[in-house]
């Protein structure tokens, strides 16, 4: 039991047994770990394994007996770092069995700029990718989306890659200067338009539903030209532009995204100048252009709320990416408040305008602090006047989400034990997606959530044995479905990211998010799946991980399936990998 530990004295207990030692009688209270311990010697060690996990699986995490430091975080989300944050690591790790609701939605996702090409075909104006990968030294090898993966011209084979897949949805975007080569609707592009219409129409033909993002940051660079999203203009732009592409597909689209990732819109492409236009000012403008980026979106919804949905009938919503942040130390106060603060300034700072009302009080205080503090005259985070607040709140039908990775808060740095990727700010972490879902659900007023990314990538010499993304794949959708079956989370569909390898921004074809590889120095450009394309698919087809203890499943491929968790085999494979790559 709990005694006295030489210098430290009472401070640090080592017992299997509490001891509060306030107590005149110094009562004792078991520990969750003396119920493993007598269960061990119980059993005279392990018993079999299948017995073993059971039991272990059945004990619950036991309130702390001594006492704990009031919570400073003011918020009803901190249930999840109280609960999810301190299982233990079997509980954590735990395999989940089960099928998502029957009217789930399977879908996978691109984006124009990263995949079309035909930068200056029939009509096109120019992005601000045009003119950002054109400039020397902004992009990795000096890569460019001029050609890209060539999927204006590859339409055909692209849907076989989507019918493959067996998806249900397809998540894609619009490029604004192919429509509208100015930004405006003066000028109409309808070579651009007809492009789209054939994508829409294909897809449906194939029976699979298009989710149309409007804006995935290839902005007009005539619009840049005029400020872009640092000036307020943009948001009577971005109203118009959504108008006239409710008004021309509307009747086909029944799923819109306005505007993807706010969060790096306004981080990478105004506050610190590694991504399109390339604004370097950390600290000020960024704070800016989110505000008229939070503004443009809320424009579009009300368009679509009052011009357009009574007669065609879709929803229409914001994705926002988050990391999830997880105390490095979960029984500890202050690292809970660091990670709180950590999800604040990141999927708060857009989730808050949109889903409460308003940007979050500890974004308004520690900005206003600061910036005094600098001696400026007011806050760098600029305010919403009462009317707009009330015009924001409330623009969305679902919760349109991005998901990669974790954070391990105090200081802001990720596991070691993590596996990694081919991107060096993606480590794979599925334990962060289930409490991620949960944290949206408990902060944001139970939404609906449509997951509009989640993936991973590789880099260095080409292999389609991508076990990785298999093994990402299936524990991610894993975690979701336990977000989904155990937590409550309304999660209602799954973007996987991406189709194809795709130009991945300032990091050019360095790094492959595909579930099929395309060979960028062909001039064909031919797609070619990686061996999780049909496990992906089987996922899709199962609807989930159906339980292989209720019988066969017609649903798994008996050529690639795997009947369970996949092995710690490929585990370890794929650590080797990522120290190959390393090594390279
Ligand atoms: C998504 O962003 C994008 O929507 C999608 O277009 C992209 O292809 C996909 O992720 C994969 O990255 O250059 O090292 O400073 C996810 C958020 C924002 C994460 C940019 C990587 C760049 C890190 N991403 N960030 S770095």
């Amino acid at each position: 039991m709990d005694g006295f530990e030489g210098p430290q004295g009472y401070s640090e207990r080592f017992g299997l047994t509490h001891v509060n030692f306030e107590d005149a009688n110094r009562q004792r209270t078991p520990k969750q770990s003396a119920y493993f311990f007598s269960g061990v010697i119980e059993n005279n060690g392990f018993g079999t394994p299948a017995r073993h996990l059971k039991e272990v699986a059945e004990i619950t995490v036991t309130p702390r007996t001594s006492k704990l430091v009031a919570s400073q975080v003011p918020s009803e989300a901190k249930v999840v770092w109280d609960t999810l944050s301190r299982q233990s690591r079997f509980q954590r790790h735990k395999y989940h069995y089960g099928t998502f609701p029957q009217d789930f939605l399977w879908g996978v996702s691109s984006s124009a700029y990263q995949i079309e090409g035909a930068w200056r075909a029939d009509g096109k104006g120019m992005s601000i990718w045009d003119k950002f990968s054109h400039t020397p030294g902004k992009v990795l090898h000096n890569d460019n989306g001029d050609i890209a993966c060539d999927s204006y011209n590859k339409l055909e084979i692209d849907i076989g890659l989507l019918k493959q897949l067996k998806v249900t949805h397809y998540r894609m975007s619009i490029s604004w200067p192919r429509v509208l080569p100015d930004g405006t609707t003066n000028n109409i592009n309808e070579a651009g338009v007809d492009y789209y219409h054939r994508v829409i129409d294909a897809l449906l033909a194939a029976n699979i539903q298009p989710q149309v993002t409007l804006y995935h940051w290839d902005l007009p660079q005539a619009l840049e030209d005029q400020g872009g999203w640092l000036s307020d203009m943009v948001v009577d732009r971005f109203r118009e532009y959504a108008d006239f592409l409710f008004s021309r597909f509307g009747h086909k689209v029944k799923f819109w995204i306005t505007i993807n990732e706010p969060y790096i819109i306004a981080l990478l492409g105004y506050g610190y100048g590694s991504f399109a236009p390339g604004n370097h000012d950390p600290g000020s403008l960024h704070y800016v252009a989110g505000h008229n980026v939070i503004k443009a979106h809320a424009e579009a919804w009300h368009v679509y709320n009052d011009k357009y949905r009574a007669e065609q009938k879709g929803r229409i919503s914001i994705t926002l990416n988050s990391d999830w942040a997880e105390p490095r130390n979960p029984y500890k106060q202050e690292d809970i408040d660091a990670a709180k603060r950590y999800m604040d300034f990141f999927l708060g700072w857009f989730a808050n305008p949109i889903f409460v009302g308003d940007y979050n009080e500890p974004m308004k205080r520690i900005i206003r602090e600061r910036s005094l503090a600098n001696g400026l005259d007011k806050s760098r985070l600029p305010e919403f006047t009462p009317a707009e607040i009330e015009r924001i709140r409330g623009t969305h039908d679902f919760f349109g989400l991005n998901h990669y990775t974790s954070v391990l808060a105090f200081m802001v740095i990720s596991d070691r034990t993590w596996l990694e990727s081919g991107s060096n700010w993606l480590k794979i972490a599925p334990l962060g997606f289930r409490k991620l879902l949960k944290y949206i659900k408990d902060e944001y007023g139970d939404p609906p959530i449509l997951v509009t990314e989640n993936g991973v990538s590789e880099n260095g010499p080409v292999d389609l044995n991508d076990e990785h993304r298999s093994y990402f794949y299936e524990n991610y959708i894993n975690e979701m479905l336990k977000a989904n079956m155990t937590d409550g989370a309304n999660v209602i569909g799954y973007t996987a990211w991406s189709l194809m390898d795709n130009l991945e921004w300032a990091s050019g074809y360095g790094e492959r998010f595909g579930l099929f590889y395309v060979n960028h120095t062909n001039a064909d450009r031919p797609r070619t799946p990686k061996t999780s394309v049909p496990f992906y698919t089987t996922i899709v087809r199962c609807n989930g991980f159906p339980n292989p203890a209720d019988g066969p499943h017609d649903c798994t491929n008996p050529l690639f399936s795997t009947s369970g968790p996949i092995s710690d085999a490929l585990l370890i494979v794929s650590k080797k990998r990522s120290k190959k790559r390393r090594d390279d």
